[in-house]
């Protein structure tokens, strides 16, 4: 150990680290830090990531590398193909504190449970002291969160982010009320798209030098990964992330409340803001993000249910996701209060499927490692749960395949938004639809194979049967809830051969699913 007080301090920042704002760089003098970056095997395979997701992180990481440099610090950047790397994290650590000799290495925590527990052995493992900082990108800190969660059986988002909204005073009247009278506009975010909606295009960022080299490295190493490349257009820097925030305020906030949970065939991006992951990998400050948004209103650029509803993505939702995740692990990444146990169909890896609005879905996820918010709730989501598809092999699947997944925001999505494994914690009931939904929500049903209207036998939606077969099957447990438990009234109205002929259809279009092979989402 480096007892020299001129050695220098050693701060690993990991790939979804990527601002000068980061706690372990705060303070730091640029002539006794050596920052470690890393481009490591275990991170790229521990799942079988989306092409884009893997250069979309290093790219970004590249780029913050050089972007560090060029403002004078020094770097020690590891890249995937040099000779020695050690393939890990806590491997590449091992080796930088022999290069560099650290009085301290000074990291901030890991997002994820699988890399953090790592962390947490290295003070034993280093002949070197470690310090692990707070995250303070979040607003809320765990500390906080397990404070309010306390005694409460149900930990719904709704009053976490009037706490929120309290603490960064967004969107609150000098008197302490929140703006317009109302915490929440989510009754005007449901506009169904009226026929030709389209948005303005978000920025396209072509692939510099940098990016190509990570583009050809991933064709190479990982080139049967799931998705394509050809329509790779993230941002990767923070002046990209920058522009196509502005593109978002200036062009596209002021639909994006109305059309919050309209899905139009074709239309990969609508009117959402295309930002998470430029804010997951910290190239944008969520919180900054808000106050423009909250000034676009001030400037009667955007009505306040768009306003409010960005915010509450983020203040509400987003921190919301990350202290549940931390609250609910490890057990969450196993919970299965449905007792799940179909296996992951095919279609969600090749899209090939006649069901018209999966489809869509999918072939989205596939080019743009991206769906937006309702696509994979109550598309790609609700069609995971009604079928009764295992938690695990859901989990993976969207960890998979899309560039803004880490574990801390996707798992507690699937596990507790959509498939309710965890047994109604976080969602006051499951987000079970039929086809009417999808049907009213979006143009899908136009062209496909399958009508919304049609209830059982041939050429009936799936959502339908399938909807109904959920229901039932989950009765003991659904019926006592208060927000569901009269859909059962209307089941019993029916008489017997209708509800048989449902669970008939459900029980026939489910035999005609073929499981996935497990090898799309984990190497063997
Ligand atoms: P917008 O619609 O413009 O929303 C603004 C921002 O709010 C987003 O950029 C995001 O940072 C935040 N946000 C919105 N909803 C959520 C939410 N439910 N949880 C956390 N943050 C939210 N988001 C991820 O960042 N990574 C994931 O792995 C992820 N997995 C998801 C899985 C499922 C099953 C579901 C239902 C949602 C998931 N989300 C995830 C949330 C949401 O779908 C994406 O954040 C959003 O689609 C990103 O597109 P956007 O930036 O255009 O979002
Ligand atoms: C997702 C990812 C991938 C694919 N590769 C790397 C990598 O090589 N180096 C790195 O620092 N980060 C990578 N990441 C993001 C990490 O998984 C993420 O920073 C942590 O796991 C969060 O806990
Ligand atoms: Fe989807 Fe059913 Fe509509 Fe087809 S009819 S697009 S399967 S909801």
């Amino acid at each position: 150990m480096a007892s020299d007080s001129t050695a220098p301090v050693l701060v690993p920042i990991l790939g979804d680290q990527l601002t000068r704002n980061l706690a372990s760089l705060r303070g730091r003098t640029k002539d006794d830090t050596v920052i470690l970056m890393m481009e490591v095997w275990d991170e790229a395979t521990y799942v079988r990531h989306h092409k884009q997701k893997i250069v979309l992180i290093f790219s970004a990481m590249r780029h913050f590398a050089a972007e560090l440099e060029d403002a004078g610090w020094t770097v020690d950047y590891v890249k995937l193909d040099d000779e020695d790397n050690a393939g890990s994290f806590t491997g590449e650590v091992a080796r930088a504190i022999e290069r560099h000799d650290p009085r301290l290495v000074s990291v901030v925590e890991a997002g994820e449970w699988r890399v953090r527990e790592d962390m947490e052995q290295w003070a034993d493992k280093f002949a070197c002291e470690v310090e692990i900082l707070r995250d303070d990108r979040f607003i809320c800190s765990q500390a906080e969160f397990d404070d309010w969660a306390e005694d409460r059986d149900a930990l719904r988002m709704e009053f976490f982010y009037r706490e929120m909204r309290r603490k960064t005073e967004l969107l609150m009247t000098d008197e302490g009320k929140p703006e317009g009278g109302e915490w929440n506009y989510d009754s005007e975010n449901r506009k169904p798209p009226k026929e030709g909606l389209s948005a303005p295009e978000r920025p396209k960022f072509e692939p510099d030098e940098i990016t190509q080299a990570c583009i050809a490295l991933v064709e190479q190493r990982f080139g049967d990964h799931f998705g394509s490349l050809e329509k790779f257009r993230w941002p990767v820097t923070r002046d990209e992330a920058e522009k196509a925030a502005d593109a978002f305020f200036a062009e596209r906030i002021e639909k994006f409340g109305p059309y919050q949970d309209a899905m139009v065939a074709g239309e990969d991006d609508l009117f959402h803001s295309m930002l998470s992951t430029s804010i997951n990998l910290g190239l944008l400050d969520p919180l900054e993000l808000c106050q423009r948004a909250e000034q676009s209103y001030e400037d009667r650029k955007a009505p306040l249910n768009s306003v409010e509803g960005f915010i509450r993505q983020l203040i509400g939702w987003r921190e919301y996701i990350r202290c549940f995740y931390w609250h609910q692990m490890p057990h969450l990444e196993k919970a299965n209060a449905l007792n799940a146990q179909r296996g992951l169909p095919d279609f969600y890896w090749t899209g090939e499927t006649d069901m018209a609005c999966l489809a869509d879905c999918i072939r989205s996820t596939r080019d743009n490692a991206h769906a937006h918010h309702i696509q994979r709730l109550m598309v790609l989501g609700n069609f995971a749960l009604i079928a009764g598809i295992n938690p695990r092999e859901v989990q993976d699947w969207y960890l998979v395949v899309y560039a803004d997944a880490y574990q801390w925001v996707e798992l507690p999505n699937v596990a507790a938004m959509i498939l309710y494994a965890d047994g109604g914690k976080l969602a006051s009931k499951p987000y079970a639809a039929s086809g009417n939904y999808i049907n009213k929500m979006s143009n899908y049903c136009s062209d496909c194979t399958y009508s919304p209207h049609k209830k059982t036998g041939e050429g009936a939606c799936p959502f339908n049967p399938l909807y109904w077969h959920f229901m039932d099957r989950h009765r003991d447990r659904l019926e006592k809830n208060h927000r569901i438990g009269r859909i059962y009234s209307t089941w019993d109205r029916m008489d017997a051969d209708k509800r048989q002929d449902y669970l008939d259809s459900a029980e026939a279009f489910l035999d005609t699913l073929t499981p996935a092979d497990s090898s799309w989402a984990r190497n063997a």
